[in-house]
């Protein structure tokens, strides 16, 4: 062993303060993957380079090229697993691309994580709002110009994918769209954030939002995650106080885009010249488009469908403009669609749609030689039957039926009558701000996923016997009852303060025993929810106070739905007034910004829905008479 110590040391040596990190650098050998990984800044017009991961099938010759822009890290997102096998490296929803010989293509937009420049949040068009000479649509005609110059091994045509902000960049790109870019499949996009997209619903603020600009503009990296040190996000939220008052806490009220909003409650010139079904609509259609979104979409159900009706009056031949509705969460079109939260539907239905409808449309407009597609105008998966739809068109009908609140917390499709007395007439509940209805069953985890991605289909039943929750049901159905489109809330309510925010809920109410799925039975499962801020009823970017106790009528679509209420089934409405801590609580006392409300602005009211001749609250749904 003596001679082992001494033994001569091999020829020449590294230097004992050679740096440890090399100038040049390192190389790892492919170890036969199956891909070669570009990594370019790409030039902007305006000189600034935008980092961008181009992964390319080994071998690959004359093949597409599949393009997302993100802002959450274009390394990570071409990266879920490291592997030399391209379809574990990349994301779940990206399998089509590899299995068909497809370029993937990755690229931070500019400002966040490599890419040079200023981040400016769903950076506005060139126009009223944008003062520079660049935007998504600029970069992303940029980036298609260098990749179809630069990428030896591509046909020269390009593809846009994405879904949510990657969605919305996408759209941004049909602006002025590149002549290579062939196809565009937005998912879950963001379109308009005041109407009904991240922000806000109708003017009421998603508080969430604000943990979300903190991690997206504290820094251009990933910024800090909000610690609140209170397990149930209900209690911490409470005792925070108003939106921004909560956001001072963090420090968030320092980030600019925290004072755009706070800035622009109201659905001003801000919001309405950033609508991008306005921006899209006005401008010719050049790229099949495939609209993309989940039925319970828990971030963007507002965007894609309002997208789609936007450019689908462009599309004279009906061959160009697509829409496709599945049983998913936001984004769940990129991840396993067999079931959400207690919801099970036929099969992995993402990965269905993936495979047999975005992939055969892609490779239609993409690959070199393929066939044409056989991809519906609208393709929608009906929920409660649990089938995939091929339509012509979406809305299925226009036609609405009004489904009248009643007395005795009934439902019913013909008018109430006249009430014996003016205390029947309307049914009330006491709105206290401290103590707001919660949006799920406390504790609230609302930053988790697990929690977050499913809450759409919450079983309702722990809020429909609270008593600042009207609960309104039919009888149970003789035969089934389909809705194909957005239902319209039409109330007629009063309160005792001057301002007040009303939520209303339509419901499928399962029968009390589900043979197949016993946990079913009596489940509430919302089909349509959302909320309106009563400040906004005669005008959204014109905010009023509601007169005390004189009745108003409050007028505002639901999500779209696609659904049918089974025989046996029953339907059910929910009126409440906060929906909490998703929604910043409405003070209920009139202030010139909610944002801003003081504590002695928050007031406890006395609010009324009314159910009488002339004052007949209902919802108008979108009913497909049986066999159409
Ligand atoms: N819903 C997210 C978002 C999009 C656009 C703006 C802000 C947030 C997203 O999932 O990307």
């Amino acid at each position: 062993s003596l001679s082992l110590l001494a033994a001569p040391l091999a020829c020449a040596q590294t230097a004992p303060m050679a740096p440890d990190i090399a100038a040049t650098p390192f190389q790892a050998p492919d170890n036969g993957a199956d891909y070669v990984k570009r990594i370019v800044m790409i030039p902007m017009r305006d000189g600034v380079k935008l980092h961008t991961v181009i992964t390319i099938p080994k071998g690959a010759a004359g093949a597409p090229m599949i393009l997302s822009r993100t802002p959450y890290n274009a390394a990570k997102r071409s990266e879920r697993n490291v592997s030399p096998h391209m379809a574990s490296m990349l994301a779940e929803g990206d399998d089509g691309y590899v299995a068909n010989g497809y370029i993937r293509v990755y690229q931070d937009v500019r400002g966040k994580y490599g890419s040079e420049g200023d981040y400016v949040m769903t950076r506005p068009l060139r126009g009223p709002l944008n003062d520079t000479a660049v935007d998504h649509a600029t970069d992303a005609w940029d980036t298609i110009d260098w990749l179809v110059k630069n990428i030896a091994q591509s046909n020269g045509k390009v593809g846009m994918v994405g879904s949510s902000y990657e969605g919305f960049t996408v759209l941004m790109a049909l602006a002025d769209p590149h002549p290579a870019l062939k196809a565009a499949v937005p998912m879950s996009a963001m379109v308009d954030g005041w109407r009904g997209d991240d922000w806000f619903h109708n003017g009421a603020f998603r508080v969430n939002n604000l943990s979300y600009i903190a991690g997206q503009t504290a820094t251009r990296g990933s910024g800090p995650n909000i610690a609140t040190g209170v397990y149930d996000d209900y209690e911490f939220a409470l005792r925070a106080g108003s939106a921004s008052d909560y956001a001072r806490h963090f420090g968030i009220d320092q980030l600019t885009f925290t004072k755009k909003i706070f800035e622009h409650p109201a659905y001003d010139s801000f919001w309405q010249n950033q609508a991008l079904d306005r921006v899209l609509g006005a401008r010719p259609l050049k790229v099949p488009t495939m609209h993309v979104v989940g039925r319970w979409d828990q971030e963007d159900i507002y965007g894609p469908y309002a997208a789609y009706a936007a450019t689908e009056k462009l599309d004279t031949s009906n061959t160009m403009n697509h829409l496709v509705v599945g049983p998913w969460r936001h984004s769940g079109v990129n991840y396993d669609g067999s079931s959400l939260g207690a919801i099970r539907f036929t099969g992995d239905t993402a990965a269905e749609f993936r495979r047999d409808v975005m992939l055969p449309f892609f490779n239609q407009y993409l690959k070199d030689g393929a066939p044409k597609a056989d991809t519906p105008p609208v393709l929608s998966y009906r929920t409660g039957a649990n089938k995939w739809q091929r339509l012509d068109k979406w809305p299925l009908t226009d036609v609405m039926q009004p489904l009248y609140l009643k007395a005795g917390a009934r439902l019913g499709f013909d008018k109430p009558a006249a009430a014996a007395n003016t205390s029947a007439q309307a049914d009330d509940y006491v709105s206290d701000p401290a103590k707001p209805v919660p949006f799920i069953p406390r504790p609230v985890r609302m930053f988790d996923g697990a929690v977050w991605k499913p809450w759409l289909v919450t079983d309702q039943r722990s809020f429909s016997d609270r008593p600042d929750v009207l609960t309104y049901v039919s009888d149970k159905l003789d035969s089934p009852l389909q809705i194909s489109g957005q239902a319209m809330v039409n109330l007629f309510a009063s309160t005792t303060g001057s301002d007040a925010d009303w939520v209303v809920k339509l419901i499928d109410v399962y029968p009390d025993e589900v043979a197949s799925q016993p946990e079913l039975g009596g489940y509430q499962l919302g089909i349509a929810m959302d909320i309106f801020r009563g400040r906004y009823r005669t005008g959204l970017d014109k905010p009023t106070a509601i007169t005390p106790n004189k009745v108003e009528r409050y007028r505002f679509a639901l999500p779209n739905a696609d659904h049918v209420f089974l025989k046996g089934h029953r339907i059910m409405v929910q009126v409440q007034s906060s929906w909490f801590p998703l929604y910043d609580r409405n003070p209920q006392t009139f202030v010139p910004n909610i944002f801003f409300a003081k504590p002695g602005d928050y007031r406890k009211a006395t609010h009324k829905v009314f159910h009488a001749p002339g004052m007949e609250s209902a919802l108008e749904l979108p009913v497909v008479p049986a066999g159409k």
